[in-house]
């Protein structure tokens, strides 16, 4: 599993709780204490012990005390994934969760939208947005034809998952993450963005470094970008791993993707600098990484097979691509509750 003893978000979620029982302690007193001086204001008796105008304060004070225990209980991370199809959308969120949640690879493109958050029970289940109904889903494969079999899919609508937050480390950090159709397989663009980005944290394009990044792609995150203030991007040069069978020309075509997405994400979308754009871009292989991770859940070595060259390599820069972004998730969390 993960290294959770060190992880940040491992802490944040830990100090959450805190937080939030220190808050629920703080609006207890405050709402008892100013029902107290509301009880002696009514009784208009020689003994109150306060003016109108301190009772004013302190109700305003309960309320803003409330209002921030609510945010602070409700907040959750979502975190959304963004690419043409076939780039590994559902290879990187498997790989982040461990397992094989969600359907990929031939046969198996994702034609709706997929959210996967925790559940406290041990039973995975999905939801549709037509019914309030739990289905079950124990494998991979019933979820592919759960989703399959659903006419009602199209994808404009929303499918979320529920995994067992005691098989997987990161969904018990508050994390939703969203896998989305390609975005090349629709022009339903707008109607996406509305409905399923505003209110995501971070997104996370899904390029593929066997190619450059495609108009599709970009225009996608334009139009993300004219919808909401300087959204906060990943982009991971997936494939990766093809890269060894031409070693020879590895750190050309390396430099070239990194030009080219340092490029798009500064001077053409202007979400951020230069220096904070290296640190955004990554170049891995999701399937390397997964089969590593389910083989080593497994018992097993964590090869298994045959590996690429360079595959540590590739290995530490998607540990380095999740360990910068649980920094950056308690970077937007807090800020986000500066703008509560
Ligand atoms: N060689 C290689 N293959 C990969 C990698 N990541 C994913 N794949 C393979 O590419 C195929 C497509 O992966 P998916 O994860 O289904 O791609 P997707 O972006 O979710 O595709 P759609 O759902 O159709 O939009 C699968 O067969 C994966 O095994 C990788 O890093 N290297
Ligand atoms: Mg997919």
């Amino acid at each position: 599993m993960t290294d959770t003893n060190v992880s940040p978000l491992k802490h944040f979620v830990q100090a959450k709780k805190k937080i939030n029982a220190i808050f629920e302690q703080l609006l207890a007193y405050v709402t008892e204490g100013a029902g107290f001086i509301e009880e002696s204001h009514q009784n208009k008796g020689p003994d109150q012990i306060a003016t109108e105008e301190q009772l004013e304060k302190l109700k305003t004070f309960a309320s803003k005390v409330g209002g921030i225990s609510e945010v602070l209980a409700r907040r959750h991370m979502k975190v959304a994934f963004f690419g043409r199809t076939s780039n590994g959308k559902s290879t990187v969120i498997n790989a982040m969760l461990w397992d094989k949640v969600l359907p990929s690879g031939i046969g198996h493109t994702t034609n709706c939208f997929l959210s996967v958050e925790g559940t406290d029970g041990d039973k995975a289940y999905l939801m549709t947005e037509d019914s309030e109904e739990k289905k079950s889903v124990k494998t991979v494969n019933q979820l592919a034809h759960a989703l399959h079999q659903n006419e009602y899919l199209d994808a404009g609508c929303l499918v979320r998952v529920f995994w067992p937050k005691s098989k997987c480390v990161i969904l018990r950090d508050d994390l939703v993450l969203m896998d989305s159709p390609g975005t090349d397989v629709t022009t339903e663009l707008d109607t996406w963005i509305d409905k399923f980005c505003l209110d995501a944290d971070v997104f996370v394009l899904v390029a593929n470094s066997e190619s450059t990044l495609m108009q599709t792609e970009k225009q996608f995150f334009h139009k993300v970008n004219a919808r909401l203030s300087k959204p906060n991007i990943f982009i991971l040069n997936n494939r990766w791993d093809a890269s060894a069978s031409e070693p020879e020309y590895m750190d050309e075509v390396r430099q070239q993707h990194t030009d080219r997405c340092i490029g798009f994400l500064v001077d053409e979308l202007r979400v951020m600098d230069r220096r904070q754009a290296g640190n955004r871009i990554f170049f891995i292989s999701a399937k390397e990484v997964l089969n590593a991770r389910v083989h080593k859940a497994q018992g097993m070595p964590e090869g298994g097979g045959a590996l690429a060259d360079g595959f540590q390599d590739r290995l530490v820069e998607f540990q380095n691509f999740e360990r910068r972004f649980e920094v950056n998730n308690l970077w937007v969390y807090f800020n986000s509750l500066n703008c509560a």
